[in-house]
């Protein structure tokens, strides 16, 4: 095997460590880094498959200018002078970069020092506005600075774990095994999630709270903890400020029952909470976008941290409150001051904070006050107060909340770059010039995970075309716009080595966030650093947090009242993600694997709910809201609760006609963190009915998508599949299918056709439609496309001599179906993960797939009782 790469997964904020040995121009063969810190050895489904996202096909490789290839000279030329320009007759404020949690820490520094220092802005925000800063905020209010006070080492430290608005299971599958080990030793699990999600089936306590009401929980916990004498009264009198009214206001309608009729849970079931709560002083309680995303996102942060500063559980060995962070380089972000409202270094904008990063970076031109947050950014766009705007390594046109009106900002804007990997993606449609940036695996430089540690991201494979790594363009940008001398790096170790000393520059321990040590290291040490933590294993041990008095503070924190839903809009939306696919799907639509576990966009509801709204499980329906609507295929789900939808955020144009999420949230943000409550829509739904409904299979992938009602993409292992339904005519679709030689069946009775294209002796495509007939199972047609001889059976869907469906895929890694998994259960009397592991492999690799299979066994277990 060639020499193993060590780098970090491209994926989640778990910051996991990759081997990767390069097997090809394009191919490599990825395995755990055992010796990473935050997975040893392990990694989840879509790391494992990092390899099949790493081909070319659909990249940006040139700069672009208005649709057309031009060099890197007039590209770069072209985006210096326009943003000089606008700067120079509308001023610094008009112009703005919407940057993100994907960039490496040296992209990152580069960008922002260019907006605050020399620009003279601070219109530079982060999608982590949408993701992290409510934590950040929260985090700012309790202890001073923007300090995660836990470790990876804490989760095996801890005898409870409270997850709070956190799907682990799926999208932090690493952390989460880590969890379910210590789990295995006796620690206890509760899971607090309007949801019963896989994370939730495990737990040793589901509280399946009404949406919003955590703050209600918490509080109420904070008031039993009180009641029972677990307030830590010499931790609070040492360490921590207690606003004089706080334990009074904290009194009021916070009793037990109260807080149970809120959260719309059994009283018995919170007591039992509670109760595990006031007994296990090792508690860490783990938080991400079910807390964060909401419009009390700050709030809901400090009722977690009030909880562990006045129970003492905080700066000890397996006790803290963990905010997981969601990107690969969230928290590096946030060590550069990615965010509009921060400086660099864990700086802010007060003035003896400006001055100094000022002096530090020579910068002629300091932005004076905090810059538009990105809900407001694009509010900015869209009135023409912003003129030009740079994307770096994000989607806005999909990811902001109101996307419709994002995508009218982003139309009527004068100038807009983008920097992407992908030359198509819902935001680069709207971009005046494209600039192709290199990928994961192409790029040079650092991430933070979660839990503080740096690990390098290195190179596999040489730049593609004439891609170039993000700070290479910005810097170039910064040069030509006349600061040479200031964005004069070669090589992503000189930005790392200025990040280093500007973080330790005249901070004299008032900040935890510095990099001693590291701003000495050459080229070599850059190259062969290993992952390291900054801020120490136990920030805040010894009781001194980062304000200016060192103590903590407890944040009063009112549950905000939840109104009842309006007639009109009768359903409240939550929005997220699946296990196996990553926000817009750029890199994980690659992967064939990947798309197994879930194919569509679905619309998950209780089955109650679409009885009252007439919408059979599978049916399609339309889900409204007072900002927009899209299609959904329905999925009847037990675990929703009742009046609640739940809807996934990874489908675009590219690859759905529906499935569009972001269009349907408010742009309503938390008043103090400025981050979207995306969780909490209001929202109708109603039956759509398609004349026919069928699926066109092609070894080529389309240039657009389909016309017709519904369409949705999946890739398959040698081409692509797209589900359809529709009322349109026929021949649109039909005509999409490539030259060759063409069998058909047709049953008009049905409104039944069968139609596959034969070229070269091999199955190029086919389309299968019906009115009111079967479709077969896509799987063995699917097959056929890498078949080396074409099957008499194209047209019946199958094998000749037939063939069980396996069902379902469950386990990506091994490619296990659903109806194998369930004949093995009954045909051999499997009776847990382990031995459905040692019959059909499933679940012992990566194990993402482990919740799926616990929960088949039980639901096996309760149809044999
Ligand atoms: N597979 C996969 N993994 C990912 C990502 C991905 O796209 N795919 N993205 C990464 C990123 S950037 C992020 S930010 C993280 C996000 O990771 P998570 O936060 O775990 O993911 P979400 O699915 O957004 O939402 C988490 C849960 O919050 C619940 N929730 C909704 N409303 C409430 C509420 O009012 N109270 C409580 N307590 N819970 C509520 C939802 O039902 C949902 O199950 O995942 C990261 N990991
Ligand atoms: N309704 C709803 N909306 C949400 C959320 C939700 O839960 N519900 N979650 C929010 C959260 S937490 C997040 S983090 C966002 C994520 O939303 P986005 O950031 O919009 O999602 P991505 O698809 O990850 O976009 C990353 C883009 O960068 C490109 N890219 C990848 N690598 C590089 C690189 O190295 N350089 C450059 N220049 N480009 C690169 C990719 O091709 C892709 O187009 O969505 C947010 N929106
Ligand atoms: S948990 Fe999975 S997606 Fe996240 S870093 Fe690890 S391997 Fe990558
Ligand atoms: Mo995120």
């Amino acid at each position: 095997m060639a020499k193993a790469i060590r780098t970090t997964c491209a994926y989640c904020g778990v910051g996991c460590g990759i081997r990767a040995a390069v097997t090809g121009a394009r191919s490599v063969e990825i395995l755990g880094d055992p010796d990473h810190p935050a997975n040893r050895g392990r990694l989840c489904s879509k790391g494992t498959h990092l390899g099949e996202t790493v081909g070319l096909q659909g990249r940006l490789l040139y700069p672009m200018i208005a649709g057309r290839r031009v060099s890197w000279d007039k590209a770069l030329d072209l985006v210096a002078r326009r943003f000089k320009e606008t700067i120079a007759r509308h001023g610094p404020g008009s112009v703005a970069f919407y940057v993100s949690g994907q960039l490496l820490t040296e992209d990152y520094y580069v960008a922002n020092k260019l907006m605050k220092g020399f620009i003279g802005s601070a219109n530079i925000d982060t999608n982590s506005r949408l993701c992290m800063s409510s934590a950040v905020a929260g985090h700012m209010r309790a202890f001073g600075e923007d300090v995660v006070p836990a470790t990876y080492e804490d989760l095996d430290a801890a005898d409870l774990f409270v997850l709070v608005g956190s799907n682990t299971a799926w999208c932090h599958p690493i952390v989460y095994q880590r969890i379910r080990a210590r789990c295995e030793a006796g620690a206890k699990l509760v899971v607090i999630d309007p949801r019963r999600t896989e994370t939730a089936e495990e737990a040793d306590l589901h509280l399946a709270i009404r949406p919003g009401s955590d703050v209600a929980l918490m509080n109420g916990l904070l008031q039993y903890c009180r009641e029972t004498g677990i307030v830590d009264e010499a931790y609070l009198g040492a360490h921590v400020a207690v606003p004089a009214d706080f334990w009074d206001r904290l009194g009021e309608g916070n009793d037990l029952w109260s807080a149970a009729r809120i959260c719309d849970v059994a009283a018995a079931d919170l007591r039992h909470f509670y109760e595990l709560f006031a007994a296990t002083p090792r508690t860490v309680t783990l938080f991400s976008q079910g807390i964060n995303q909401s419009t009390a996102g700050t709030d809901q942060v400090n009722a977690i941290t009030n909880l562990h500063l006045a129970t003492g559980r905080i700066g000890k060995p397996g006790a803290a409150p963990f905010s997981i962070t969601g990107q690969p380089n969230a928290m590096g972000g946030r060590e550069v001051g990615g965010l509009a409202s921060t400086l660099a270094a864990h700086r802010d904008f007060a003035a003896e904070s400006r001055a100094s990063v000022q002096r530090f970076w020579a910068a002629p031109t300091m932005a004076e006050k905090p810059g538009l947050k990105a809900v407001d950014m694009f509010r900015a766009v869209g009135e023409g107060r912003i003129k030009a705007l740079w994307v770096m390594a994000t989607n806005p046109a999909v990811s902001m909340p109101d996307a419709n009106r994002v995508r009218e900002a982003l139309g009527g804007c004068p100038f807009v770059v983008v920097s992407d990997v992908v030359e198509k993606t819902d935001t680069t449609a709207f971009a005046h010039v494209r600039l192709p940036a290199a990928a994961w695996g192409e790029k040079d430089g650092t991430v933070t995970n979660s839990d503080r540690t740096i690990s390098r991201q290195r190179a596999l494979f040489p730049l593609p075309g004439e891609a170039r790594p993000d700070w290479w363009i910005v810097k170039e940008v910064a040069r030509r716009m006349g600061w040479k001398t200031a964005f004069a790096y070669d090589r992503p170790a000189d930005i790392w080595r200025e990040h280093c000393r500007l973080s330790t520059y005249e901070n004299e321990g008032a900040r935890r966030f510095a990099l001693p040590g590291a701003a000495q290291g050459g080229n070599a040490a850059y190259d062969a650093m290993l992952p390291f933590r900054w801020g120490g294993d136990r920030p805040f041990a010894d009781g001194r947090f980062s304000t200016e008095d060192g103590r903590a503070r407890l944040i009063s924190v009112a549950q905000k009242p939840l109104a009842d839903p309006l007639a009109k809009w009768p359903l409240t939306l939550n929005t997220g993600r699946y296990r196996d696919q990553w926000h817009s799907m750029t890199r994980t639509g690659l992967a064939p694997k990947l798309a197994r576990h879930r194919e569509e966009p679905l619309v998950e509801m209780h089955p109650s709910d679409g009885a009252r709204h007439g919408l059979s499980n599978g049916a399609l329906a339309r889900v409204d809201t007072p900002q927009g609507e899209s299609l959904y295929r329905v999925a009847y789900c037990e675990g929703q609760r009742a009046g609640e939808l739940f809807v996934p955020i990874h489908w675009t144009d590219r690859t759905a006609s529906g499935g569009r999420t972001g269009l349907l949230p408010r742009p309503l943000v938390d008043p103090v963190s400025g981050q979207p409550g995306f969780k909490r829509t209001p929202a109708s739904i109603a039956l759509v009915e398609p004349l026919w409904c069928g699926f066109l299979l092609l070894a080529e992938e389309l240039a657009d998508r389909p016309a017709c009602l519904w369409a949705t993409r999946v890739a398959v292992p040698a081409g692509v599949l797209w589900e359809l339904a529709g009322d349109e005519a026929l021949q649109r679709i039909e005509a999409l299918l490539p030259r060759g030689e063409r069998i058909e069946a047709q049953d008009a009775a049905r409104g039944t056709r069968r139609i596959a294209i034969v070229a070269n002796g091999r199955l190029a495509g086919a389309l299968f439609v019906t009115q009111s007939g079967e479709l077969p199972p896509r799987d063995w047609l699917i097959a056929q496309l890498a078949a080396p001889t074409v099957a008499p059976t194209l047209l019946a869907g199958r094998a000749p001599g037939a063939q069980a469906d396996r069902g379902p895929v469950v386990c990506v890694c091994f490619d296990v179906g659903m109806t194998t998994i369930v004949a093995a259960i009954r045909d051999q009397s499997l009776t847990d993960v382990a031995a459905i592991g040692a019959a059909l492999r499933a679940g012992t690799n990566c194990g993402s797939c482990r919740p799926a299979l616990a929960r088949i066994i039980a639901e096996e277990k309760s149809h044999a009782a």
